[in-house]
C-alpha cells in the first residue's frame, strides 16, 4: 500500500447499513469542504430499496439505496470506497463481498468484534488484489477538506474547532479512534492542521497497519511531518522502526505508544481495545518507544510532551522554508435542522395541522384531555368516546348512552339494503375488507342512511320558525324537497319501524324535552295522512332525537347547536354503526366462500 493517496474532494463512497446520523455527517463535512458532490454515492440496506432523503447542505437530495452490494457497485461505478457499517456477525462477509468487487478499492470495518481469523482471511485477500482496509473496530479516517468516514472527528462543532475543513501539512496515524478525535485538536492548536488521519482500529490484525500509513504519507507531497499514536501491545510499531532504519521515511515522525502506565500493574492488563494489552517487555509502550526513538523518530518523554514536539517539529519545518503557511478560509455555517433549532428555542416554525381533540404525545393517549386510563378504570363506554372525540365534552350517562342505543340499532339491517349488498357484491369480487367496507360506505347518502343531518335541519328549521306540519311538508313539496327522514321502502303505518318505537321509549324516559321528536310525530301524521309508508323513519327519529339531546341536556350554548346541525355530525352515526354491519356482511361472504356476483338477466329490463 506505498502509493500515496487514498481520497480526494471527488471520492465517492458506498455506505452498507443505513446509518442516518453517519451519512448526515460525511454529508454535512462535504458541506462544509466545498464539495460539489456528496461523498456517499449510493445505501446498501440489504433486501430494500428505493431512496433514502438526507440534506446536503440547505438542499434535501434522495441517495439511491440498493439491496445487494453487486447493484451497488454496478449503479455507481467510480464510487471505490466501501463504508461498511455492518455488525460484527456479518462485517466479514459483506467486506469481503466488496472486496471482490473490482470497483472498490479501500474498504472502511467499522464493527468491533470481527473474528480474527475472518479478519486474517480479509487482510490477505486485499493484499493480493492491491486494495486498502481501515479497521476494522475504527471510526475510519478522514482527508482534510476533502473526504471523511462515517462518525471521523464527531460533531461539526469539533471539526470546525480542529480546522478539518480544509487540509494541512500532518499525516496523522493512530490505533484508536477516540484518541485520534483528541489528536485532531492538539495537531490544529501547534500546526497548520491535518491533511490526512486514519485510524486503523485497536484488533490485533489490523486490515491495515501503522506503517503502512506512514508510508503512504511519505509519497503525498502535501504531507510534511507525520504523527503516529501507537498503544502498547502487539509489534505493529516495530514494522515502523524498520521502515525507518531502512530510510524508507525521508519526512519528520513525531511518535507516542500510549500505555506506559502498564507497569505499575503487576499483572498483565487488558486496555480498551482487543489488540492493546501489556505482553512481553517488547509489546510494551516503554520499550516500542525506545525502538522508535533509536530508529529516528522525535518520540517525547510522555505523552503530556507530545503536543510541544509536534509544534517544535512543525516550527522548525516552518523556519526552514519546507511548510508554507495554509491560507485560512471561513467555512460555511451548516444549517441547523429544524428539530434541533426549536428544541434549544432559536427559531420557531408555523405548524400546518392544528388538532383539538386528542393527544398522543404524553404518557399515555388523551381523549379530548381526558386520559385513556381514567377512560377505562371509570367504565366509559363507546358513547362517551364518541362523546369526547365529536363533541369535545363528557355528555351525562343518558346521552351517551342513547348515542350507544343509536349504534346499535342502525349497525346492521339486513342483507337487502344499499350499503350491505354492495359489500356483500364487492366481497364476492375477491376485494378486501376495507375495500368491501367502503363500497358498502359509499351508498349512504341522502336517501339511504344518510338523511339524519338533513333531517335535523328541517325539522329544527321548520320547529323553530312554528311552521304547521301542513305548512312544512307542502311547503317541502313546493320546492320539490322530499322530507328527509320520512318514508321507508319496507316500513309503513301498519308495520312500524320497531327502532324508531324504542328510541321513542327511550327518550321519553330520559330525555328531559322531546318537544323536536314531537314535532316530527306531527309532521309523520300528515305525512301518513297521504301515503301509508310516510312514516317517520330511523334517520328522522335519530334526527329529531338528537336536536332534544342537544338542547334538553343543557351541555351546548345555540351557536353550538347550530354549528353541529349545520356541519352535519349526525350522519356520522350512521356511518360509524353501518360499519359495524357491512364488516359483518363481508366477513360472511367470505367465510361461505362466495362466489362472483352476477346479477341474473331475468331481473332486468331490457329495453330500447
Ligand atoms: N314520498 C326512503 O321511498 C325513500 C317522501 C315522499 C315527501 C318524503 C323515500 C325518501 C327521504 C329520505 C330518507 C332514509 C327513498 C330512509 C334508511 C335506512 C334503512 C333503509 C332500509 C336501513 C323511500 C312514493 C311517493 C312519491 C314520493 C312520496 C316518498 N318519500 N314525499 N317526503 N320523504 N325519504 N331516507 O318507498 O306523488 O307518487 O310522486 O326519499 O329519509 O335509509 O331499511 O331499507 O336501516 O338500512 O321508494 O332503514 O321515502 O317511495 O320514491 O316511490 O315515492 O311518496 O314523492 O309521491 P320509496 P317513492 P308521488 S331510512
Amino acid at each position: 500500500m506505498a502509493t500515496g493517496q487514498l481520497f480526494s474532494k471527488t471520492t465517492q463512497a458506498l455506505f452498507y447499513n443505513y446509518k442516518q446520523l453517519p451519512i448526515q455527517r460525511m454529508l454535512d463535512f462535504d458541506f462544509l469542504c466545498g464539495r460539489e458532490t456528496p461523498s456517499v454515492a449510493g445505501i446498501i440496506n440489504p433486501g430494500s430499496d428505493g431512496f433514502q432523503k438526507l440534506f446536503f447542505g440547505q438542499e434535501e437530495i434522495a441517495i439511491p439505496v440498493h439491496p445487494t452490494i453487486e447493484a451497488a457497485c454496478n449503479a455507481h461505478p467510480t464510487a471505490d470506497v466501501f463504508i461498511n457499517f455492518a455488525s460484527f456477525r456479518s462485517a466479514a462477509a459483506s467486506s469481503m463481498s466488496a472486496l471482490k468487487q473490482p470497483t472498490i478499492r479501500v474498504v472502511a470495518i467499522i464493527a468491533e468484534g470481527v473474528p480474527e481469523s475472518d479478519a486474517k482471511h480479509l487482510i490477505s485477500y486485499a493484499r493480493a488484489n492491491n486494495k486498502v482496509i481501515i479497521g476494522p473496530a475504527t471510526v475510519g479516517g478522514i482527508q482534510a477538506g476533502a473526504f471523511k468516514i462515517g462518525d471521523t472527528a464527531g460533531t461539526i462543532d469539533n471539526i470546525i474547532q480542529c480546522k478539518l475543513y480544509r487540509p494541512g501539512s500532518v499525516g496523522f496515524v493512530s490505533k484508536s479512534g477516540g484518541m485520534s478525535n483528541e489528536m485532531y485538536n492538539t495537531i490544529a492548536r501547534v500546526t497548520d492542521g491535518i491533511y490526512e488521519g486514519i485510524a486503523i482500529g485497536g484488533d490485533v490484525f489490523p486490515g491495515s497497519t501503522l506503517s503502512d500509513h506512514i508510508l503512504r504519507f511519505n509519497n503525498i507531497p502535501q504531507v510534511k511531518m507525520m504523527v503516529v499514536l501507537g498503544e502498547l501491545g502487539g509489534k505493529d510499531e516495530y514494522s515502523l522502526v524498520e521502515a525507518l532504519k531502512q530510510g524508507k521515511v525521508q519526512k519528520p515522525v513525531v511518535a507516542w505508544v500510549s500505555g506506559t502506565c502498564a507497569r505499575l500493574f503487576k499483572s498483565e492488563v487488558q486496555f480498551g481495545h482487543a489488540g492493546a494489552k501489556s505482553g512481553g517487555e517488547l509489546e510494551s509502550a516503554q520499550a516500542k518507544n525506545q525502538a522508535l526513538r533509536e530508529a529516528g523518530a522525535i518520540v517525547p518523554t510522555s505523552y503530556e510532551a507530545l503536543e510541544s514536539a509536534i509544534k517544535e517539529t512543525f516550527d522548525k519545518l516552518a523556519e526552514e522554508g519546507k511548510i508554507s503557511p495554509v491560507a485560512e478560509i471561513t467555512p460555511p455555517p451548516i444549517p441547523e435542522d429544524l428539530k434541533t433549532a426549536i428544541k434549544s428555542g432559536k427559531v420557531r416554525a408555523p405548524t400546518h395541522i392544528i388538532s383539538t381533540i386528542s393527544d398522543d404525545r404524553g404518557e399515555e393517549p388523551c381523549y379530548a384531555g381526558v386520559p385513556m386510563s381514567t377512560i377505562i378504570e371509570q367504565g366509559y363506554g363507546v358513547g362517551d368516546v364518541i362523546s369526547l372525540l365529536w363533541f369535545k365534552r363528557s355528555l351525562p350517562r343518558y346521552c351517551t348512552h342513547f348515542i350507544e342505543i343509536c349504534i346499535m340499532l342502525c349497525a346492521d339491517h339486513g342483507p337487502c339494503v344499499s350499503g350491505a349488498h354492495n359489500s356483500i357484491v364487492t366481497a364476492r369480487a375477491g376485494k378486501d375488507l376495507v375495500s368491501s367496507l367502503v363500497s358498502g360506505l359509499l351508498t349512504i347518502g341522502p336517501r339511504f342512511g344518510g338523511a339524519i343531518d338533513d333531517a335535523a335541519r328541517y325539522f329544527k328549521d321548520a320547529c323553530d320558525r312554528g311552521l304547521t306540519p301542513y305548512e312544512f311538508v307542502e311547503g317541502m313539496k313546493k320546492k320539490g324537497i322530499r322530507v328527509p327522514g320520512i318514508g321507508h321502502r319496507i316500513k309503513s303505518r301498519d308495520n312500524r319501524d320497531k327502532r324508531v318505537q324504542l328510541l321513542q321509549k327511550y327518550a321519553h324516559t330520559h330525555f328531559p324535552s322531546v318537544k323536536y321528536m314531537e314535532y316530527a310525530v306531527q309532521v309523520e301524521t300528515y305525512t301518513l295522512s297521504k301515503a301509508n309508508n310516510l312514516v317517520l323513519n330511523v334517520d328522522g327519529a335519530i334526527g329529531s332525537l338528537f336536536l332534544d339531546l342537544l338542547s334538553g341536556s343543557g351541555m351546548f350554548t345555540k351557536q353550538e347547536i347550530d354549528e353541529i346541525v349545520e356541519i352535519g355530525y349526525l350522519n356520522g352515526l350512521f356511518v360509524l354503526a353501518r360499519s359495524i354491519g357491512l364488516i359483518g356482511h363481508t366477513f360472511d361472504q367470505k367465510r361461505l366462500k362466495q362466489p362472483l356476483y352476477r346479477h341474473p338477466w331475468e331481473d332486468v329490463l331490457y329495453t330500447k
